[in-house]
């Protein structure tokens, strides 16, 4: 079914009249809610059925820097919300090479395997982050003396027996991530495998993951891609090449780290259309939307106003797009953000506050999924469930 467009909040009144004929909101895509929560308002509860609405797992990277422990095992509010409020999620460090390979012959799964247990036991589906990135690599990788043979064995083992372990219990893996700079051009000197083993390497990562795992789906990942632009622009381009070659690549994915410093990228929609024409599945990965904060440190409610409008506009260009149903915030509350940690004097960029209370942009989201599941927005959906071949999985040439 194509979706019903989405445009503004004050399509509420028409949306009503058709909900009068519509079936009520839908039940959540990965199941109910577990017991105990006030499931009926939640964003999963609300969301059309088919559309995965999601939050990256507060643990690693920055959080160890911080005098907290680690979110994800000991702030047990945090996993009740996580639990409740989401029908995906993505390990936001726990999957990337330091923390998953940290030694050449040693693997640590242990806080990967809690991740895909808790949403398995959750009814959560979980997206991959991530197998080929010029960051948070471990020091024996990048200080290693490896020959370019060698290099491209670890890559194929490591992304064998990653994606092989979590196969068929992870639905999208963001196989390349931010392998463009911002003028579009491939990062030939700071991404190890790009500059030893040269471009062709993205092509056969997509195909070792293939193999590990043929009902994931695969996707190239990075921020700055949101509107049409030099950056965006190369991977549509170098889709179309992959595609050409039969290289099984499915989805394109734009993180989406706005700032309300910045206009909003009004071409983000016709982007995702472009690549969803090509046959790929889109989807937003890491939104969130910092500010500058004032002296006080509190955001005004002009700023929280203004942050609502570019979560509710970034949903809605997902929803407007059948292959996009897949749409994840980057962590959910301020307490766990990593925006003040990278930008002096900016944060409060996820939708709810630091004792977990609801923003205007959290009720900016709930209200867009609860009008696009009454207008009947359900997504056509891939069907992906463990163990059910993703639409891509009987691509040829990489089209529907
Ligand atoms: O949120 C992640 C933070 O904890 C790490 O310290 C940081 C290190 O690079 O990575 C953050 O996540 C990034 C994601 O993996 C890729 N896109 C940009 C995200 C924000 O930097």
């Amino acid at each position: 079914m194509k979706p019903i467009r989405l445009v503004t909040a004050s399509l509420a009144a028409a949306a009503l009249a058709v909900s009068l004929a519509a079936p009520a909101a839908a039940a959540p895509p990965a199941g109910d809610p577990p017991r105990g929560h006030a499931k009926h308002d939640t964003l999963r509860w609300v969301a059309p059925k088919g559309f995965h609405i999601g939050s990256a797992v507060a643990g690693g990277g920055h959080h160890e820097s911080q005098p907290y422990p680690d979110p994800f095992t000991s702030d047990r509010p945090y996993r009740k919300i996580l639990a409740k409020e989401f029908s995906s999620v993505s390990p936001e460090n726990q999957m990337k090479w330091e923390y998953i390979h940290p030694e050449r012959d040693r693997y640590d799964f242990a806080m990967a395997d809690a991740i895909v247990g808790f949403a398995k036991a959750n009814r959560q589906v979980v997206r991959g982050h991530t197998l080929l990135w010029h960051s948070q690599n471990p020091t024996w990788l990048e200080e290693g003396d490896f020959s370019a043979t060698e290099l491209r064995e670890i890559l194929r083992e490591h992304i064998m027996t990653v994606v092989g372990r979590y196969a068929g219990r992870i639905q999208q893996w963001d196989v390349a991530n931010e392998i463009f700079d911002d003028d579009g051009n491939l990062r030939t000197q700071d991404n190890i495998w790009i500059r030893e083993l040269g471009p062709g390497i993205v092509a056969d990562a997509f195909r070792w993951a293939h193999q590990a795992d043929p009902v994931a789906e695969l996707f190239l990942n990075d921020y700055n891609v949101e509107g049409v632009n030099a950056k965006s622009d190369a991977y549509y381009a170098l889709v179309q090449d992959l595609l050409a070659q039969g290289v099984p690549v499915h989805g394109f994915s734009a993180q989406a780290h706005l700032s309300i410093r910045y206009g909003f990228p009004g071409s983000l929609e016709e982007n995702l259309r472009r690549f969803d024409r090509l046959g790929l599945a889109t989807a937003i990965t890491e939104l969130d939307v910092r500010m500058d904060l004032p002296e006080s440190g509190e955001p005004t409610e002009e700023q929280l106003a203004q942050q609502a409008d570019y979560y509710r506009r970034t949903l809605e260009a997902c929803l407007n797009v059948s292959g996009c149903d897949s749409f994840t915030i980057w962590g959910f509350t301020d307490k766990y953000s990593w925006v003040p940690v990278f930008f002096s004097g900016q944060g409060a960029a996820t939708v709810m506050w630091d004792d977990f209370t609801r923003k205007p942009a959290y009720r900016a989201l709930r209200s867009t999924l609860a009008e696009a599941a009454r207008c009947g927005a359900q997504r056509p959906g891939r069907g992906w469930a463990p163990g059910h071949a993703p639409r891509s999985a009987s691509f040829t040439d990489g089209r529907r």
